[in-house]
């Protein structure tokens, strides 16, 4: 099925058959604020990361409530970045070096990789994270960052798949873009606050909302780490 292609296509190259395939049990919902979008292949730094994780049952028993999930984990957190926000990035966020600076949100370190491990770690695996755009930005973004502070523990059993591909594949709308998304099916601005667009991407692709019946909670996940 298509959720299937969509998901095999994440990992082109394992073919999607045979015993090295299980389901997800946890949907790890990310978005990651930034001092900017990646130039060439210059990564920006973290502003601010949220994951709101969810069982898979959340996909497969719906709900006729727009209410987020009753049950769900959410980490969220600041980072203050080694450069300065882009302009942009900042009107959109609110967040710039000195005022994190000013309210004490210190930078990257390794306990925002034990963090992060500790939270992932705890939920029931593997774990597939969900992120909108997530290949050109969330996933290398903390992929590079988690990885600068902390060499060694990488966490196994953790997949990825960008909703981005999901949407192109089901909307035959010409644009995909997360604010036009929210607006379009939520009645909602995008908030650009980590936390709001995580849970809004949550919303986006739960069956609570009978025009986007999405459900990629039946593909399997091919088994292969995403920090490798
Ligand atoms: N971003 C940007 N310019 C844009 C869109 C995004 O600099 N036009 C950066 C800043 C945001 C980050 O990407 O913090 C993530 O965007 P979003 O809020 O859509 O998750
Ligand atoms: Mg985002
Ligand atoms: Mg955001």
């Amino acid at each position: 099925d298509l959720d299937h292609d969509v998901l095999a296509a994440e990992t082109s190259d394992i073919k999607p058959t045979g015993s090295r395939f299980t389901p997800t049990e946890t949907y790890v919902f990310i978005d990651l604020e930034a001092t900017g979008l990646p130039v060439l292949d210059i990564l920006p730094d973290i502003t601010e990361i949220a994951m709101v994780a969810v069982s898979r049952k959340v996909f497969e028993e719906g709900s006729t409530s727009r209410a987020p999930p009753r049950a769900l984990d959410k980490l969220v957190m600041c980072v203050q970045p080694s450069r300065e926000v882009n302009p942009g990035a900042q009107k959109m966020t609110g967040l710039s070096k000195s005022f994190l600076e000013k309210h004490g949100r210190k930078q990257m370190d390794q306990t925002v990789e034990m963090t992060v491990r500790c939270f992932l770690a705890r939920q029931a695996q593997p774990v597939c994270l969900v992120s909108h755009n997530g290949n050109r930005l969330d996933f290398p973004v903390l992929k590079s960052e988690l990885t600068k502070v902390e060499k060694k523990r990488l966490l196994t059993n953790v997949y990825k798949v960008d909703s981005l591909m999901f949407f192109q594949t089901h909307l035959t709308q010409r644009k995909h873009a997360f604010a036009l998304l929210c607006s379009q099916f939520l009645g909602q601005e995008t908030s650009h606050d980590a936390e709001g667009d995580s849970v809004g991407l949550l919303q986006l692709l739960s069956d609570r909302y009978p025009d986007l019946r999405i459900n990629f909670s039946n593909g399997p996940i091919p088994l292969k780490p995403y920090f490798e």
